[in-house]
């Protein structure tokens, strides 16, 4: 059970973040009620929301998934692959030394963002990417190790259109995972259920399984139908303008 997310509100500049995606420029005010039906929705799960000021040093800030990695048994503090983003991390660490005890840092020459792992009942999919290198995955391999907990890498590096390993797949519950088409041969993911999307339907891969209920972006109702058919309550969120800053569900909280 999850009963706590951190989330970062966007900032006024959150426009001149990273972004990949040619979708046009976002609107911060739409983002701000966007990001607050988000956390409405993750109170709806049952999670007690802590909520952390903007930061407009930092314009990608508001992705909190990717400063660090939270697990029932430690956390680690990542040191994210874009020069832009390792300043959030300092912002996040006290945040996350409140609630942890046991706090472990992704070290140089490592890079990680955790918006690459994927986390799985006891085993974690550790992407490799454009942001996470091999020294960040293995440096986390060894300590998700050290908490009992087992990973396998994953090299994405490619796969076209997507950021994060999370940007193509999530963890639903019971040996089940959504993936996007170009992620379905991953020999990783052979023994579990997959829900393989379309490609139009990509953008929803990066769904997030909450206490039994299961956020998406809207728009896609045909992966809404099909979670719902295996039994699993949907909320949708309107995503767009994160959508633009090549953010998903996920990146906005971090669950613990
Ligand atoms: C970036 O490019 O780093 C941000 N604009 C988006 C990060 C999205 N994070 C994630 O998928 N975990």
């Amino acid at each position: 059970m999850f009963t706590k997310a951190i989330v970062r509100s966007p900032c006024a500049n959150f426009a001149s973040g990273l972004t990949s995606v040619d979708l046009g420029t976002p609107d911060v005010e739409r983002a701000l009620r966007q990001h607050d039906a988000y956390c409405e929705a993750l109170e709806s799960c049952g999670l007690d929301v802590i909520r952390l000021p903007a930061d407009a040093q930092c314009p990608d800030s508001t992705f909190v998934e990717d400063t660090a990695l939270l697990t029932a048994r430690g956390a680690v503090l990542t040191r994210p692959g874009a020069d832009s983003r390792r300043a959030e991390v300092e912002s996040i660490a006290p945040v996350v030394r409140e609630y942890f005890s046991n706090v472990y840092s992704i070290e140089e020459p490592g890079t990680l963002d955790a918006g690459d792992v994927c986390e799985a009942g006891e085993h974690f999919f550790i992407g490799i990417s454009r942001r996470t290198n091999e020294h960040g995955a293995k440096q986390l391999a060894t300590m998700l190790d050290s908490f009992g907990y087992t990973a396998s890498l994953i090299d994405i590096r490619g796969v076209s259109n997507i950021l994060h390993l999370k940007s193509g797949m999530a963890y639903l519950s019971e040996r089940r995972l959504v993936v996007t088409e170009a992620l379905r041969n991953v020999r990783e993911f052979s023994g579990y259920d997959l829900i393989c999307l379309n490609s139009t339907d990509e953008y929803a891969a990066n769904c997030l399984s909450l206490n039994g209920r299961i956020l998406t972006a809207s728009g896609f109702r045909s992966v809404q139908g099909e979670l719902e058919l295996l039994g699993y309550p949907v909320i949708c969120l309107d995503m767009s303008e994160f959508q633009k800053m090549d953010g998903g569900l996920s990146c906005l909280s971090l669950r613990f």
